[in-house]
């Protein structure tokens, strides 16, 4: 008995495994070529020689036996298949907006909106950058605003609700600018860029409040919002007892719409959407969706895969499955904490953010230390993760320079429903032997830069041998 306290209750994955992949392990030596291969850039290696992929949340889930049973009663007819109408009734229960436009995924929501609502000219503020979002903002004639609360720059702040938004850094904008110019404000849950950080309730309805009196519409990013309901529940005063599903309706109901990624909190490979309230901004984002997307009753998708997300989007809201997702991360985070690893606090609900510039102090941030360390953490363990830091952030679009945030992280993601608590052994276990060895990692020079969203096809070498 010895190490089980009577006391002390374990949470557990809420379902049973009935299909696995294997994984396949490759050597140190492999590794260092397949690195120097793929330009030190973890976008660029082959799946297959990956062992433990924490990459991305991102159409990385698990599906259900339930939602692999959708895949086969896909209505594949060009128009008006059966699966939208069943998508269209799970979003109209679980979000409430009134509007659907299914898209192939997120950025395609993204695309519609931004050519929708921004005019050259245009302020969006947000509550910090997401890389697509804001490049959809700045395509369209845009300038992105940052008015997330400082706290979410600083990954020691134990701030609970890191994504809330500095509405005195609203105003400031709006003062400045006139709400004229500021179409909406693009509102993230479960700030990506910042960690994983969810915004509160209060400051939702204090946001709401403001653009109401001042004309300007809240769009949501709810790409992880279920995530970020979960949160609310478990920090803010007054939800414990409210239920997950309607914390997200109630959070949807003080916007006015939302473009999703259906990879991440829906458990599907592949999707996303655009929901409104307004009927004449939807018929103009249903005339678009025939331009990028598909038919307006498949957005891109296959019918399949439009089952497959009116199921996930059920399972999501299942209090169980929170329970054991962000436990999840929360398991593996807490163990990198105890081994002294710098990491992004509070931990949040898609993965760990490793503080990369805490980690590797000797590297400047034009030497790309999360570059460098998501590299070195593969050679380590075969571990893929992301940067999440200088790369990512890009060049300031008026001075060309490198915007070098103060966020430099590496992002460890954990898939929904796909890894165990021992690969979360594993993964802290080869952190900390490179935390160890941290004064060997040496900095990046970029050797091949592309034009937009750099950091996925970008290339590197070694500055030198340390
Ligand atoms: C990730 C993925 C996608 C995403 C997101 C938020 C908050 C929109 C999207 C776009 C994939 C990714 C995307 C860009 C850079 C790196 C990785 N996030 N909003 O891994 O959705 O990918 O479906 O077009 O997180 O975080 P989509």
């Amino acid at each position: 008995m010895s190490g089980i306290v009577a006391e002390k209750r374990s949470w557990a994955e809420p379902y049973k495994i009935k299909s696995v992949e294997l994984l396949r392990m490759t050597t140190r030596a492999e590794r260092e070529s397949i690195i120097a291969e793929a330009g030190h850039n973890t976008f660029l290696i082959k799946s297959r020689d990956v062992y433990i992929d924490l990459l991305t949340d991102s159409g990385t889930a698990a599906m259900s036996d339930r939602q692999w049973a959708g895949m086969m009663v896909g209505d594949e007819a060009y128009a008006g298949s059966e699966n939208y109408y069943n998508l269209e009734a799970a979003f109209h229960e679980h979000y409430g907006y009134r509007y659907l436009v299914p898209t192939h995924q997120g950025r395609g929501a993204e695309n519609i909106l931004s050519q929708l609502l921004v005019k050259p000219g245009d302020y969006v503020p947000g509550n910090m950058y997401f890389t697509t979002t804001r490049l959809h903002q700045e395509r369209a004639g845009g300038t992105f605003v940052d008015v997330i609360v400082d706290e979410a720059h600083d990954p020691n702040s134990e701030h609970p609700f890191k994504g809330d938004v500095d509405i005195g850094k609203l105003d400031r904008l709006v003062r400045q600018v006139g709400a004229q110019r500021v179409p909406y404000i693009s509102l993230e849950a479960n700030v990506n860029m910042a960690g994983g950080q969810p915004f509160s309730m209060s400051n939702l309805r204090e946001l709401h409040g403001y653009c109401q009196t001042h004309g300007i519409l809240v769009m949501l990013d709810g790409t992880r919002v279920i995530e970020n309901a979960y949160f609310i529940k478990e920090r803010e005063p007054g939800y414990a007892s409210k239920s997950v599903k309607s914390i997200l309706r109630e959070i949807c109901d003080l916007t006015d719409g939302a473009t999703v990624s259906a990879k991440k909190d829906l458990l599907v490979n592949i999707g996303g959407f655009l929901a409104l309230n307004d009927e004449e901004l939807f018929k103009q984002a249903q005339n678009l969706a025939v331009i990028y997307e598909g038919l307006h009753t498949y957005g891109g998708l296959a019918g399949r895969d439009m089952e497959a997300m009116a199921q996930g989007l059920r399972e999501a809201v299942m209090e169980t499955h929170q329970a054991a997702r962000i436990g999840q991360v929360r398991y593996l985070g807490e163990k990198l904490q105890s081994a002294g690893v710098p990491i992004v606090k509070p931990i949040g609900s898609h993965g760990v953010f490793i503080d990369a510039a805490a980690f590797l102090p000797h590297l400047d941030r034009d030497e790309y230390p999360a570059q460098a360390l998501a590299a070195a953490i593969y050679v380590e363990a075969g571990i893929r993760a992301m940067e999440r830091g200088n790369v990512s952030a890009g060049r300031d679009p008026q001075t060309g320079d490198n915007r070098r945030p103060n966020l430099e992280l590496v992002r460890l993601t954990i898939p929904r429903r796909v890894y165990t608590q021992a690969h979360m052994d594993v993964t802290a276990e080869c952190i900390a032997r490179v935390h160890a060895q941290r004064d060997k990692v040496g900095g990046l020079r970029m050797t091949y830069e592309p034009e937009y969203l750099r950091f996925f096809q970008a290339r590197f070498e070694p500055i030198a041998a340390r």
